[in-house]
């Protein structure tokens, strides 16, 4: 694995590796622990891409536990987001067991085993401007203790840094959980805001703060922890923007029974058990037989 050229942007780019043989480079750890956020480019190739692209459909019209379409008022396009379908949709579930997807994702974990917490689907349709995703933590949602969770994301198209992801670099060090924001519209409380939290920075406005960002082509991935801060504009292009991403925990991670969305929730988990169940499934490693 080969660190590749950084190119020069209002943002700092992202740390980005090639990968060779599905390897993750000590190089590429070290940069995921010290700024949250890598790419790894070429991460899969077109055969795998189509394998998610034939899931698409099935995702967006039922199989999906959490789908949401917003159409903000001046777009023509939609932005939907779909999560946990991989229990009925075929082609997610090969992609995520068969793909080498959890072989990229474990070594970032450093963990003695790792479970798949969920796959979520992101498109944003053409002219869908207004679609702006606001700073937040995507852990903020979770009803999970521990800071082992990883987000990888694998652009579907490609994605032109204007319309990327953008990360507050170094913010998951902290780790502090924030409110959730409300994405549909950022005044309004998030449905299970926790109040006790604090707000999240104004990021826009510091300017000793770092934002990394990255131009995307099919078949790349971006891997972060749940802590950090992103966001991302709205999608002014005259075609879709699509990802596709897993997330799995770690070993520190622990499940919270506190109000969440249903696709973060499994009633049959209680506070303090590991996220591991039928449905957070253990893809690598193996529970320690000792406390712990
Ligand atoms: O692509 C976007 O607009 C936001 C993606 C994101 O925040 C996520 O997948 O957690």
């Amino acid at each position: 694995m080969s660190k590749v050229q950084q190119n020069s942007s209002k943002f700092q780019q992202v740390s980005e590796f090639q990968l060779t043989d599905c390897v993750i480079s000590e190089n590429a750890i070290s940069a995921y622990k010290e700024d949250g956020v890598v790419c790894l480019r070429n991460a899969f190739s077109q055969d795998w891409l189509d394998v998610i692209e034939q899931g698409i459909s099935q995702a967006l019209t039922g199989a999906s536990e959490n789908l949401d379409i917003v159409k903000k008022s001046g777009d023509y396009g939609r932005f939907s987001v779909s999560s946990q379908a991989w229990k009925k949709v075929g082609p997610f579930r090969e992609f995520i067991f068969e793909s080498h997807i959890a072989d990229l994702a474990w070594p970032f974990l450093e963990s003695r085993y790792m479970s798949l917490f969920y796959d979520f689907l992101l498109i944003k349709e053409a002219d869908s401007k207004n679609a702006a995703t606001p700073w937040h933590q995507d852990h903020s949602y979770y009803p999970l203790r521990g800071t082992k969770v990883i987000n990888c994301w694998v652009a579907l198209d490609h994605i032109p840094q204007f319309t990327a992801l953008r990360f507050y670099r170094g913010s998951h060090n902290a780790k502090i959980v924030y409110r959730a924001v409300n994405f549909e519209d950022e005044a309004a409380d998030y449905l299970h805001v926790r109040k006790e939290r604090l707000e999240p920075p104004d990021i826009d406005h510091d300017s000793n703060i770092e934002v990394l960002s990255t131009e995307m082509n099919p078949g790349d991935m971006l891997v972060w922890n749940s802590y950090i801060f992103h966001s991302a504009p709205g999608n002014t292009l005259d075609r879709r923007r699509a990802a596709f991403s897993t997330n799995w925990a770690g070993d520190d991670v622990t499940f919270d029974e506190v109000p969440a969305l249903e696709t973060y929730l499994d009633s049959k988990l209680k506070t303090g058990d590991r996220l591991i169940s039928e449905k957070f499934p253990l893809v690598r490693g193996a529970i320690p037989q000792t406390a712990g």
